[in-house]
């Protein structure tokens, strides 16, 4: 199978990136950004005009990154970044793709982008805040599941989830608690950062990552 992905820097497209790199075969690298993913031509894959985008086979066309990650992994059994159907880890991997892409990406998406939502300052602050807010309480519950039940999202296993989580982290360090101050979360991206995978993506879109040192001791 080939495959196209269209992306840019350091957005939704780092997971999907990291998988290609995983599966190990050869993947065309097309950098769509600003105007361009405006464009008729460009709408026409994605008719939202985000990254990223997979073109794959004889030019299927696929958006949002948890289906992309979703659909590569299981393309791939042999990158083990997807628990099989009849896998005790199955449903909870389901439940995690679901979640971070849902609620997680959700609430940072109102972080970043209060002015989809409202063009009056202080109401655009104020979504900012309860974004946070809300961020805090999914990483305080996210943090003590690694903790428990980790290292990974699915224990001792590296799933496409875990790559998802990584991804979304990273979008928190500009926030007053970035996600790599909980020790568990901290935990998971240094694993990920272990991956070859993960490095080439980061290499690719020229991203220099360095983990922000965790503010608790993990227990
Ligand atoms: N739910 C979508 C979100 C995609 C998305 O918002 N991508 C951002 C980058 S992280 C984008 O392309 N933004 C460009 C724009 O809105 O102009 C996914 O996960 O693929």
């Amino acid at each position: 199978m080939t495959y196209k992905l269209y992306w840019y820097a350091g957005s939704a497209a780092m997971a999907p990136h990291a998988i290609l790199h995983d599966i190990g075969g050869e993947f065309e690298l097309i950098e769509a950004e600003g105007a361009y993913l405006k464009s008729e031509a460009y709408r026409a894959l994605n008719p939202n005009g985000t990254v990223p985008v997979l073109v794959y086979g004889d030019g299927k066309v696929l958006y949002e990154s948890a289906a992309i990650c979703q659909f590569l992994a299981e393309q791939h059994p042999e990158t083990g970044l997807s628990p099989a159907v009849d896998d005790p880890h199955r449903g909870q991997y389901l439940q995690w793709m679901a979640h971070l892409t849902n609620t997680v990406q959700e609430a940072m998406t109102i972080w970043w982008h209060p002015d989809h939502y409202t063009e009056v300052t202080e109401v655009q602050q104020k979504l900012v805040r309860e974004s946070e807010e809300r961020l805090d309480r999914l990483w305080q519950v996210l943090d003590r599941h690694l903790q428990h039940h980790g290292p990974h999202l699915c224990g001792d296993r590296f799933f496409a989830c875990d790559y998802y989580l990584a991804m979304l982290i990273r979008w928190t360090r500009e926030m007053e608690k970035p996600g790599e101050q909980y020790p568990h979360l901290n935990h998971l991206v240094r694993l990920t950062m272990a991956r070859p995978g993960y490095q080439k993506m980061l290499k690719d879109q020229k991203i220099t990552q360095t983990v922000l040192p965790d503010a608790v001791a993990r227990t």
